[in-house]
C-alpha cells in the first residue's frame, strides 16, 4: 500500500491500518518520516494523558477502567503501553483478559503495547510518533502507559499534557527512591489498590513530598484513591483530568504548545544532525579515531565535538 494511502486510512480512523502505521513508524524508515508528515497536520486535536508509576502498582488495570469511563461518556480513545514489564494483556485473570478482549474489538478503541526494544531514534521517538498516528486517527484521548524509572518519566512530561502518577499502597521506600523526578511530573497522583491496608498512610506521605515539591505552582496536584479492580474512584479522576484539561485551556495552553513545539523542533534538528554528521564520520572511521583520542586522554569530547563541527562546517 502507498504510504498517502495508508495515511488516508489512518484519518478515517481505519484500525488495521492504525495498526499498520504504528508498525511503520517502530521502524522509522523514510516512509515513516513520510507517513507522518502526510499526517502531521491532522495532529494536536487529543488530550495526551501519561500514566506513570512503579511496576505493578495497577496502571494497566486503571486504563482499563478509565477507556470505560471515556467510552461510556464517547469519547474515543488509544493507549500506547510501553511497559516492559507487564504487556497490556488485561491482568492474570480469566475475566480481566475477557473484558480487555470487548475492548479490542470496540471499533473507537486502540491499544497497542511497544515492546522496549531498541527503537531507531529511540523509545520516546517511537512513542510521540504512535501518538501522532492515533491523534490524526480521532482519538480524543490519548493514554502513554510507562514504567516511573529512570528516563521514561522525564519523556512522558514532554509527550502527555496531563501527567498521572500511580502508587500503590506501602511502597514507601520505592516513592522514596524514584521521588525526585516523578513528584516533579505529576498533575495528578493516584494512590491504586486503595483496598489495601495504608492507602491513607501513602496519601498522607505523597502529599507531604508535594508540598516541599509544589510551592509556587498554581496547579495543585490531587491525590486521589481508586481501586482499580472494581473501578472504584475513576469517575473521580476523569472529573479532575477533565478540570486539569480545562486548566491547561484556559491558562497555559498556548505558551505550553509553543513548549512543546520548540521542544520538538530542537530534537528533531538535533537527531537529524547527528544522523548526518555520524554517517560520514562513521564511513571515514572519524569516529572511531575521536573514540580512541579520549580514551588516551588526548582530548576532551566537547573539543572533540568543536572540532568535529568545525570541519562539517569548513566542508560545506
Ligand atoms: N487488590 C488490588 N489489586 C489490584 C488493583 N489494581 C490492580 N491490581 C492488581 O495488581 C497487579 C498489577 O496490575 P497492573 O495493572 O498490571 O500493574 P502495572 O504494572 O502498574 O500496569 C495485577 O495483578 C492487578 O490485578 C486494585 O485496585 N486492588
Ligand atoms: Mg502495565
Amino acid at each position: 500500500m502507498k504510504i498517502e494511502e495508508l495515511a488516508k486510512n489512518v484519518l478515517a480512523g481505519e484500525k488495521r491500518s492504525i495498526a499498520k502505521a504504528i508498525t511503520i513508524i517502530e521502524n522509522n524508515s523514510r516512509e515513516a518520516r513520510k507517513l507522518i508528515a502526510a499526517i502531521y497536520p491532522h495532529t494536536g486535536k487529543a488530550h495526551i494523558i501519561g500514566i506513570t508509576g512503579p511496576g505493578g502498582s495497577g496502571k494497566s488495570t486503571l486504563i482499563e477502567k478509565i477507556i470505560r469511563e471515556y467510552r461510556r461518556r464517547g469519547k474515543t480513545v488509544g493507549v500506547i503501553a510501553v511497559d516492559p514489564t507487564s504487556p497490556f494483556t488485561g491482568g492474570a485473570f480469566l475475566g480481566d483478559r475477557i473484558r480487555m478482549q470487548e475492548l479490542a474489538v470496540d471499533k473507537d478503541v486502540f491499544i497497542r503495547s511497544m515492546a522496549t526494544r531498541n527503537y531507531l531514534g529511540g523509545i520516546a521517538r517511537a512513542t510521540r510518533d504512535a501518538v501522532k498516528i492515533l491523534d490524526a486517527a480521532g482519538k480524543d484521548i490519548i493514554i502513554v502507559e510507562t514504567v516511573g524509572a529512570g528516563q521514561s518519566e522525564v519523556e512522558i512530561a514532554k509527550i502527555a499534557q496531563t501527567v498521572i502518577v500511580v502508587f500503590a499502597p506501602g511502597l514507601g521506600d520505592e516513592i522514596q527512591a524514584i521521588k525526585a523526578g516523578i513528584m516533579e511530573i505529576g498533575h495528578i497522583f493516584v494512590v491504586n489498590k486503595a483496598d489495601r491496608e495504608n492507602v491513607n498512610k501513602a496519601v498522607i506521605d505523597i502529599k507531604a513530598m508535594l508540598q516541599l515539591n509544589n510551592k509556587e505552582k498554581s496547579w495543585k496536584p490531587p491525590v486521589l484513591k481508586t481501586i482499580a479492580l472494581t473501578g472504584d474512584g475513576v469517575p473521580q479522576l476523569i472529573e479532575k483530568i477533565e478540570e486539569h484539561k480545562r486548566y491547561l485551556k484556559s491558562r497555559e495552553e498556548r505558551k505550553r504548545m509553543r513548549e512543546k513545539a520548540e521542544k520538538e523542533l530542537l530534537e528533531a534538528i538535533k537527531e537529524k544532525t547527528l544522523d548526518i554528521i555520524l554517517e560520514e564520520m562513521k564511513e571515514k572511521g572519524e569516529f572511531e579515531e575521536y573514540l580512541e583520542k579520549i580514551l588516551k586522554r588526548e582530548i576532551d569530547p566537547m573539543t572533540a565535538a568543536e572540532k568535529i563541527l568545525e570541519k562539517k562546517l569548513r566542508s560545506n
